[in-house]
């Protein structure tokens, strides 16, 4: 058995058994091993930032890593930015990136580079397998490693001669580390916070936005008379009806500080204290208002739901039950104009249960999280780390994660064009997404950033960076040249009928929404 063999056998022995990838020469002998692995769900991606992101989308939906496979060190920087979403949102995801043959590496070839160094600053663990020995424990290490809680970046480089010479068996999966718990100290810090009189809040994150940790966290809201409330972009928010009612912070900095402005405790529960996206000048940098007390009852993969349960037995709440949203059927949309209110009315009245909702929506999909509180239940996964072009991406991990469930896949058009080509991977592997590209032909979000910065003295060569209108781009085109069933619509009512075909059909779509 060559290294390859056993690094394969090995991960999906870890449980590992989806692989995303965009190869080269060195990574030949993994490509053919695949052959000899058949277990191994290897998924052909035409630009690596979509392996990465196809990654997150599956880590956050399975709740374990796939692996990727990237090309050296070019293959490695193009998959970055979905990487850095990937390490906000708390994904799982091992990288195995192809190295030239340890004897090669030095000899400063076209693609030689410092695979380590591109890779350090975004990876949790980082490794180089220098001998086909060492090879099937550092792959299990790696797997370890990515599934620590909530889920890290594992970077595993692999250089082509430990691929292809002979290895040793496979190594037996490790255990992955278990979330710490908290100290009482800090559960009793949280109940003591909810005790005091004043207006209190819950900030949740983590295993705290799903399941058992989501219900009791509803229960402590509910019983010690808090808001219950989460970050502007989560990872995977479980909603609906039947499900906590949760807040989301508003994305301006004004805004949120204004949903914080009265919180005078607020309660911390596997995330962060809020701060702003960006800095503006000559406004305030801070969303907490001065007097509001914080207490962090866990960080991101500690034992939120143990924190949990435990202040809700300090609390003495066990009797409470958790408030759930009612399930209100919306109407179509009544709207002539398909704007922003119309695709969330008509989302809102046609989301089916289970669904996925992928939202890189930008400007034109804000109402889509707010009209959908009471639809049935489903779940939302938002960009995290800020980097567009994660929407279609994402789309395709959720899919092969969830075969069952249907995917809907919110992207502005600007954030589309980024990862494109994750399109025709959606189509060569059959899967469940419907597209809905918000096409108002604009990076529309810059030109409200631009007045808010106050570039006052911005004009039409300005105004050209952020317009993506000449030439029209025809989504159309676009994705039936990938293979994919494509429509344009350009009435609520055309997007209903439209999208109530592509939830009855069972293979992906996309619908282009000419926002008008
Ligand atoms: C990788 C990356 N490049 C650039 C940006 C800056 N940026 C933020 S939003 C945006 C345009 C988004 O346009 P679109 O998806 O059409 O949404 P809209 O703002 O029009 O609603 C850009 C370029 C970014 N966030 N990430």
């Amino acid at each position: 058995m060559n290294g390859a063999q056993s690094l394969l056998r090995t991960l999906v022995a870890a449980g590992v058994d989806v692989c995303f990838g965009n190869p080269g020469t060195s990574e030949m002998h993994f490509v053919a091993a695949l052959d000899a692995v058949p277990e191994m769900r290897a998924v052909l991606c035409l630009f690596e930032g979509i392996a990465t992101g196809a990654a997150d989308g599956y880590a956050r939906m399975a709740e374990r890593p796939a692996a990727t496979l990237l090309h050296l060190g070019p293959g490695l920087t193009n998959a970055l930015a979905n990487v850095h979403n990937a390490r906000k949102a708390g994904s799982a995801m091992l990288n195995v990136v192809g190295e030239h043959a340890t004897y090669h590496r030095s000899k400063n070839t076209p693609l030689s580079s410092d695979i380590a160094a591109l890779a350090a600053p975004l990876s949790h663990w980082l490794r180089c397998s220098e001998t086909p020995a060492s090879l099937p424990r550092d792959a299990v290490e790696a797997v370890a490693a990515a599934r620590t809680p909530p889920g890290q970046i594992a970077t595993l480089i692999l250089p082509a001669d430990v691929s292809w010479s002979e290895s040793t068996a496979p190594a037996a999966p490790l255990a992955a580390p278990a979330r710490p718990k908290v100290d009482d100290a800090r559960v009793e810090a949280a109940a003591r916070q909810l005790e005091q009189a004043g207006k209190r809040m819950l900030l949740i994150g983590d295993a705290a936005l799903r399941g058992k940790g989501l219900q009791l966290a509803e229960r402590i809201a509910c019983m010690s008379d808090a808001r219950l409330v989460c970050d502007t972009f989560t990872g995977r928010l479980e909603r609906g009806a039947g499900r906590a009612a949760v807040e989301r912070l508003p994305y301006f900095a004004e805004q949120a500080a204004q949903a914080l402005a009265d919180v005078q405790h607020l309660v911390v529960i596997g995330t962060r204290v809020p701060v702003p996206f960006f800095a503006y000048p000559n406004k305030p940098d801070e969303l907490l208002a001065k007097g509001t007390n914080v207490t962090v009852l866990a960080e991101p993969g500690e034992d939120v739901v143990d924190a949990l349960e435990r202040l809700l037995d300090r609390c003495g709440a066990q009797q409470t039950s958790a408030r759930v949203q009612p399930y209100e059927p919306a109407a179509p949309s009544a709207r002539t104009k398909l704007d922003a209110k119309a695709f969330a009315e008509t989302l809102a009245a046609l989301l089916p249960e289970q669904a996925i909702v992928v939202d890189e929506g930008g400007t034109e999909g804000f109402l889509a999280p707010l009209l959908t509180a009471h639809a049935p239940p489903h779940d939302w996964l938002s960009n995290t780390g800020g980097s567009i072009g994660m929407a279609l991406p994402v789309a395709i991990g959720a899919a092969i994660a969830c075969p069952e469930r249907p995917v809907l896949c919110l992207s502005g058009d600007g954030g589309a064009m980024q990862t494109l080509q994750a399109l025709w991977t959606q189509a060569r592997e059959g899967l469940r997404v419907i597209n809905l590209i918000l096409a108002n032909r604009s990076y529309r979000i810059l030109n409200v950033e631009l007045e808010r910065v106050g570039a006052e003295q911005a004009g039409g060569r300005a105004r050209r960076m952020l317009r993506i209108d000449e030439p029209q781009l025809d989504f159309v085109a676009l994705a039936t040249g990938m293979g994919m069933a494509a429509v344009r619509v350009d009435s609520p009512s055309a997007l209903h009928r439209e999208l109530s075909r592509a939830l009855e059909a069972q293979g992906p779509c996309l619908i282009e929404v000419a926002i008008n």
